[in-house]
């Protein structure tokens, strides 16, 4: 034993490393199972704030999301059993959208351990599919190596969760060891051979297609990128919910290969001679279900590049597949120059094509969404933050949004309800001059809507839209289409919203028509408070696209 050390407890040894980590903000919902890390974080208040949430599914799409911003892990700290499961929902989120994040949850003490004692689950058959490394901390001196294992684990090579157990006694229990230096971010470069056989693949190319996606970018990355495609003349899109990692107001941008796709980008892409994929894993949202590229061997040349060299080959056999972090790669990317001249054209077309998709479409009802999305557009910073959960409500955004730069976007690629208003929370905190929107369902926000608690007392005041349409608009579409006329299980009773918002001493308003948004929207900034606005649309106004009596109908006139 050192002897210049001091002697700690295990909560605060876990403290300073969090710190010595540079965690600034953790999201929790406190337990008694872990007191002396809250006792830790008394003694490191000045440095690290412990937002404490409503219930831990917010808690943990908090953690997500301020992972997902900061491209730092986000920290999450939930109590045992009841704890552990409620804050899962973030947890998978996080591996889905490959977002760093450090989990932390309690556990009974070794004493106990495997006699089903109270609140007591094994983590690492839990958490074991959905994250990328699951350990318990059974000795206190070793809480440094492990914190430090953690975190190089979440942001090296493909980023992603991964969650620590904290048993009782190895907190409290005391020992003088020493702190681990700041975690480093490793991640791989690709070749310089590979390189030049992607010079090759490209400048050959006649209908090359770029699609970028997942995690691990950053701003420089996503602004050199820009400029490369650019140049090249090449056409992009991006992956589901990942629009903001290419400005959409470019012209390499042709729109996001994602739901809902413009059926003539979907066309562009099958039809192309050479993909190359940056940092997207090719999942079912990305390909329309495995339909864009053929699995296992697409018809079109793949070049695939990712950060994590076990997503290479695991659907699609890549012609030339590159293990490479995205700022390592698009380093390299920026000094391969291409001469456009075979696809400029290709590339106009492209553009075109997502200029005419984008403009808005009629839709039934006093109250026009696509409307209020483009004033949105037009009126709201550059570097605003759009957060949004999963419903039929958000293929507005996806669709008629622009978005303006890197993270002004926080979206569930695994299309999980409820994450909208807590991201905007953590957005929000992280990013105090941003401004910050959630756009939710009637049916997204309420999985979450106890979270304008965390908003009202940290003082975070985003905006949330409540699209209503009085039902679980998506599974109903999906109803109409499958089960025409045969409503079950998917109608909802809502309460009164804005008022629910100004019980937490927020400012809440309901718009019914289109004009009444701008000065509604405008009332609901300069509250300084969380604001919510309800938007009453017509619930037969179920996508930018068509009407649910249309689908109906469609689907009647199917099964005579
Ligand atoms: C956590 C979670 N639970 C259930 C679902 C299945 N689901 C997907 S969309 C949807 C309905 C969303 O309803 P709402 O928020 O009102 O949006 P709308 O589709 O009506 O616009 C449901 C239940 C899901 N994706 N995530
Ligand atoms: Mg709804």
């Amino acid at each position: 034993m050192r002897h210049d050390l001091k002697v700690r407890h295990g909560g605060r040894i876990l403290a300073d490393a969090l710190v010595g980590h540079g965690v600034q903000l953790a999201f929790g919902v406190p337990g008694e199972s872990y007191l002396p890390v809250l006792d830790g974080f008394y003694d490191v208040r000045d440095q690290l704030k412990f937002v404490i949430c409503r219930q831990e599914g917010g808690a943990s799409y908090m953690a997500e999301a301020y992972g997902k911003l900061t491209g730092q892990p986000g920290v999450l700290f939930v109590t045992r059993g009841p704890g552990a499961t409620n804050g899962a929902v973030g947890v998978h989120t996080a591996f889905q959208d490959s977002t760093p994040m450090v989990v932390f949850v309690g556990q009974v003490g070794n004493e106990f351990v495997e006699r089903e004692a109270f609140q007591e689950i094994d983590y690492r058959r839990m958490y074991g599919p959905m994250t990328k490394w699951v350990a318990q901390i059974d000795r206190v001196e070793r809480i440094p190596e492990y914190v430090s294992h953690a975190f190089h684990t979440a942001m090296a090579g493909r980023p992603g969760p991964v969650l620590l157990a904290l048993p009782e006694d190895a907190l409290f229990a005391q020992a003088a060891v020493a702190d681990v230096p700041h975690y480093q971010t490793v991640r791989a470069a690709p070749a310089p051979a590979d390189m030049g056989k992607l010079k090759a693949m490209l400048q050959a190319a006649e209908r090359p297609f770029v699609i970028l996606g997942g995690g691990g970018w950053d701003r420089a990355s996503c602004d050199a990128l820009r400029a490369w495609l650019e140049a090249s003349q090449l056409a992009a899109g991006t992956s589901f919910r990942c629009q903001d990692l290419l400005d959409n107001r470019s012209v390499a941008f042709a729109g996001d290969v994602g739901i809902g796709i413009n059926p003539k980008l979907a066309q562009r892409v099958r039809e192309a001679d050479v993909v190359l994929v940056i940092g997207a894993r090719l999942g079912e949202m990305t390909t329309s279900g495995y339909s864009l590229f053929e699995a296992p061997v697409p018809a079109q040349k793949l070049i695939h590049v990712h950060g994590g060299a076990e997503e290479l080959g695991r659907v699609y056999s890549a012609t030339l597949p590159i293990n490479a972090g995205m700022a390592r790669f698009v380093e390299a990317l920026s000094q391969v120059k291409l001469d456009g001249a075979t696809w400029a054209g290709r590339t106009r077309q492209a553009r075109d094509e997502y200029l005419a998709w984008t403009q808005v479409q009629p839709m039934p009802g006093k109250l026009h969404y696509g409307e209020v999305v483009k004033w949105l557009d037009a009126n709201l910073p550059e570097d605003a933050i759009i957060a949004g959960g999963a419903g039929n409500f958000s293929g507005w955004v996806h669709r008629h949004f622009r978005y303006k730069g890197f993270r002004t976007q926080l979206g569930s690629t695994n299309g999980s309800m409820g994450c909208g208003l807590p991201a905007a929370v953590a957005a929000k905190l992280a990013a105090p001059r941003r401004t910050v929107l959630a756009i939710t369902g009637d049916g997204d926000f309420l999985m979450t809507g106890q979270e304008l608690a965390t908003a009202a007392q940290y003082g975070a005041p985003v905006i949330t839209l409540v699209v209503n349409n009085g039902m679980y608009g998506t599974i109903r579409m999906h109803q109409e289409r499958e089960y025409p006329g045969r409503i079950s299980g998917t109608e909802l009773q809502n309460p009164d919203f804005a008022a629910f918002a100004r019980a937490f001493g927020g400012h809440g308003e309901v718009v019914e028509t289109t004009d009444q948004f701008a000065p509604a929207f405008e009332r609901a900034r300069a509250s300084g408070k969380p604001a919510l606005i309800e938007l009453r649309i017509d619930p037969d106004a179920i996508t930018t696209a068509t009407t649910l009596s249309a689908i109906r109908k469609q689907a009647l006139e199917r099964k005579r």
